[in-house]
């Protein structure tokens, strides 16, 4: 197996693209389709101050090291969701990627900042963990990003994720989160933009970047993760992509070309007359964190209450008397300093298959 580009030795094959290709190259792939997808939705511009949004996972990781490679300046947020063991490991590949690269590591903690953590916070809300996450991420994310002035929300979604969403949304019609659907969400007062860089690269691509470049990520799921619908969808596409490489790739950017514009302007510029979508002119202000919400209370204040949550000793001293609202700037701890290392130790074919 050769190269396609140098004709060296190659260590993976990517089947949508017919290539092979070295260690070398494969970094430059990745890059490339990084770029494109940057430069065809206009995500980033050069000058543009960066949150990448980290798991500690191999999307998360890849995409902060393929960004910074690639000039930007990004710094990461790591929310920690207090995921007992998988909370505690994650935060670690978190934490060493930033040092290693001497970046900045935006940490905030649910339990010690907020008073819960999913398991026992969803359970105590009735509400599936990962609502509870979602809800708890889309909220948090947005306040540090807008907290920090940063231009734009990054985060890991890769071509494998954004296909299986949208078979799902497919297989359910599900018109108005079609409509959603897109690369970038454009900033909108109280919302920061929101891109996703690596929809031209597979879960695959991410986990070989990794390991080819001496990245160490949280290869375990998420242990609420059991069950969750969209595995089952992955697993669909995965079975007919082997048989038919590329299909997973025509089928999401088929979409962005040629279906997304349709079903936006069917069910969002017809909003609110024409769909259940909320316009920006409906929402208000949530009365507790200020955050744009449909009611008094936003769905992060309201699940802060029912988990039974509160603010940080840390935060607690800010507040005034009364006040047991999430509505105090999150804390903020700054991880970075230590020597940079090298991240190009070559790893042999073998490896990356067996990773693979
Ligand atoms: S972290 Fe959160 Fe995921 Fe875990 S609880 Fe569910 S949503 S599965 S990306
Ligand atoms: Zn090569
Ligand atoms: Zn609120």
């Amino acid at each position: 197996m050769k190269c396609v580009v140098c004709r060296e030795s190659a260590v993976i094959d990517v089947r949508r693209a017919n290539s092979n290709f070295c260690s070398d190259h494969f970094v430059r792939f990745c890059q490339e389709q990084m770029s494109r997808a940057i430069r065809e939705f206009d995500m980033l511009s050069s000058t543009d101050r960066v949150l990448v949004a980290v798991s500690g996972g191999k999307d998360s990781l890849a995409v902060w090291d393929l960004l910074q490679r690639s000039g930007y300046q990004a710094d990461g947020l790591y929310l920690g969701l207090g995921i007992e063991d998988y909370s505690d490991t994650s935060v670690v590949f978190a934490r060493s990627f930033a040092q290693s690269r001497n970046l900045n590591l935006i940490e905030v903690d649910l339990p010690t900042d907020y008073g819960y953590d999913i398991p026992s916070g969803a359970r105590a809300a009735r509400r599936a963990p990962c609502s509870a996450c979602g809800t708890s991420k889309r909220h948090l994310f947005d306040k540090v990003a807008l907290e920090g002035s940063y231009d734009v929300l990054v985060t890991g979604h890769n071509l494998d994720d954004e296909a299986a969403v949208l078979f799902g949304n497919v297989l359910r019609w599900q018109t108005e989160y079609l409509a959603r659907q897109m690369p970038v969400l454009q900033a909108r007062p109280g919302f920061p933009k929101k891109v996703k860089p690596l929809i031209r690269l597979s879960e695959r691509d991410t986990a070989a970047y990794c390991i080819l470049l001496g990245i160490d990520y949280m290869v375990d799921e998420c242990p609420m993760s059991a069950g969750n619908k969209h595995l089952g969808y992955k697993e669909a596409l995965n079975s007919i992509e082997l048989a038919s490489p590329g299909t997973k790739s025509d089928f999401y950017s088929g979409f962005l070309r040629k279906a997304s514009e349709l079903f936006r302007s069917a069910y969002l510029e017809a909003a609110p007359q024409g769909g259940t979508t909320e316009s920006v002119e409906d929402l208000t202000h949530c009365v507790r964190c200020s955050a744009p919400s449909t009611s008094t209370l936003c769905a992060f204040c309201r699940l802060v209450e029912k988990a039974g949550g509160s603010v940080g000793a840390e935060q607690r001293g800010l507040r005034s008397a009364g006040d047991t609202s999430a509505a105090q700037p999150v804390r903020i701890t700054k991880r970075a300093v230590g020597p940079e290392v090298s991240t190009t130790a070559p790893l042999r074919p073998t490896e990356v298959e067996a990773e693979l």
